[in-house]
């Protein structure tokens, strides 16, 4: 089974991420985690500790000569704003943070509680996903994470071939697949640091390549779409995924929403067998499996809970009714989590790939691959 742990504090010495279960033989570049890793730190909104961080990845076991030998492999990116030691606790819980209740629920301070509930963490969730993006590749499977919504402002996403909409991507400063709209954006973004306040929006994944088959509809924590939607959920500040059409789906009749079924034989060698829709409503998963059209993942970050201009709280020694501590932060870190949800879902498909196709070595899973499409073809 393809997983991994995380561990580190935002201010601790460093951030780590352990992955068990990945494939002998995969070719791995550092330079595609350190991409990865780069555009995590970016975007319009990102407060002062990204000017002091510059986050790369040290592969500390797994990899042999750049490929993987089947141990667990164990990244790093360690912090240069290491200084927990020095750090007095906060006496004021930032509600939308873990504070309060987790400083009650561990019977200690505050400070223990936020250094390891911060995004800071999703460094190494990044690393690791990008370190399974390179199982993907092989397997002609690629991913795209961009924003389509942010301080309540739509960007709707545009249809069109991956490479198209990745350059499209990189050009916008907020991660979206419209730079024209950057303008605007950067102005609300503006607007919200000058009060005092934070934003929050939706970010869109899509993964094309898929074969059909990944997950399974025969028990329910294998389900790929419920997988998928604890591995978003888990990313801090998350608070709702749509898979497809998501909530719409709720509000059409049947006949608006399901995805009609074709068979093109000329398309047979491709990933989908020749199985073509029109429409994908169903973002790519059917009964909790993939079904070869591309698989379409949503996700809903609420603002950042720590505002320069803070709530109603209470001093937790005193019992007194306070304005909510201070820290350094960002102002909208959207972008950001457009490049943690992708990853995080890439890796999620990794993991859903090496059940379905045994998890030894690459190899072995190319050839058990070719060997499902064939059968699958011929069914
Ligand atoms: C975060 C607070 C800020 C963010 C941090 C998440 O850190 P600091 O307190 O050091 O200014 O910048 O995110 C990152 C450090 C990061 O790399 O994403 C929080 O409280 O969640």
């Amino acid at each position: 089974m393809l997983r991994y742990w995380t561990a580190g504090e935002s201010h601790g010495q460093t951030l780590l991420a352990l992955v068990d279960g990945f494939p002998a033989g995969v070719p791995i570049d550092p330079s595609l985690i350190n991409v990865e890793l780069k555009r995590r730190q970016g975007g319009y909104g990102r407060g002062g500790r990204q000017r002091i961080e510059s986050d790369e990845v040290q592969i500390r076991s797994g990899i042999w000569r750049g490929t993987s030998i089947g141990s667990p492999v164990a990244l790093e990116v360690p912090n240069r704003d290491y200084k927990i030691e020095r750090m007095d606790d906060l006496p004021r819980p930032r509600p939308g943070h873990a504070d309060l209740t987790g400083s009650l629920k561990y019977l200690g301070s505050i400070r223990g509680v936020l250094e390891r509930s911060s995004a800071r963490e999703t460094a190494v969730r990044v690393a690791a996903g990008a370190l399974a993006k390179q199982l993907l590749t092989p397997f002609g499977i690629r991913t795209l994470g961009y924003v389509v919504e942010l301080g309540g402002e739509k960007i709707e996403p545009v249809e069109g071939d991956l490479d198209t909409l990745r350059k499209a991507r990189d050009a916008s400063e907020i991660y979206s697949l419209d730079p024209s709209r950057d303008a605007d954006i950067k102005k609300n973004i503006d607007a919200a640091r000058k009060a005092g306040d934070t934003l929050g929006g939706v970010m869109e994944v899509r993964v094309e390549g898929l074969p059909f088959g990944l997950g399974t509809h025969a028990q329910w924590d294998r389900k790929l779409d419920g997988r998928i939607a604890q591995a978003v959920m888990a990313v801090q500040a998350i608070k709702g995924v749509e898979i497809g059409m998501g909530f719409e789906a709720a509000r059409r009749p049947g006949s608006e929403v399901h995805d009609p079924i074709h068979y093109d034989e000329s398309k047979k060698d491709q990933p989908h067998l020749g199985y073509t829709r029109p429409t994908n409503n169903a973002g790519g998963l059917e009964g909790g499996m993939t079904n070869g059209m591309p698989l379409i993942v949503r996700a809903a970050k609420k603002p950042i809970s720590t505002l320069a201009k803070p709530l109603a709280s209470v001093n937790l020694d005193t019992k007194e009714p306070e304005e909510a501590s201070y820290e350094r932060s960002d102002v909208c870190a959207v972008s950001a989590a457009s490049v943690i949800v992708e990853n995080v879902v890439a890796f999620e498909v990794a993991r859903a790939l090496v059940e379905k196709f045994g998890g030894d070595s690459l190899q072995e899973m190319q050839a058990r691959y070719e060997l499902f499409q064939k059968m699958a073809r011929e069914r």
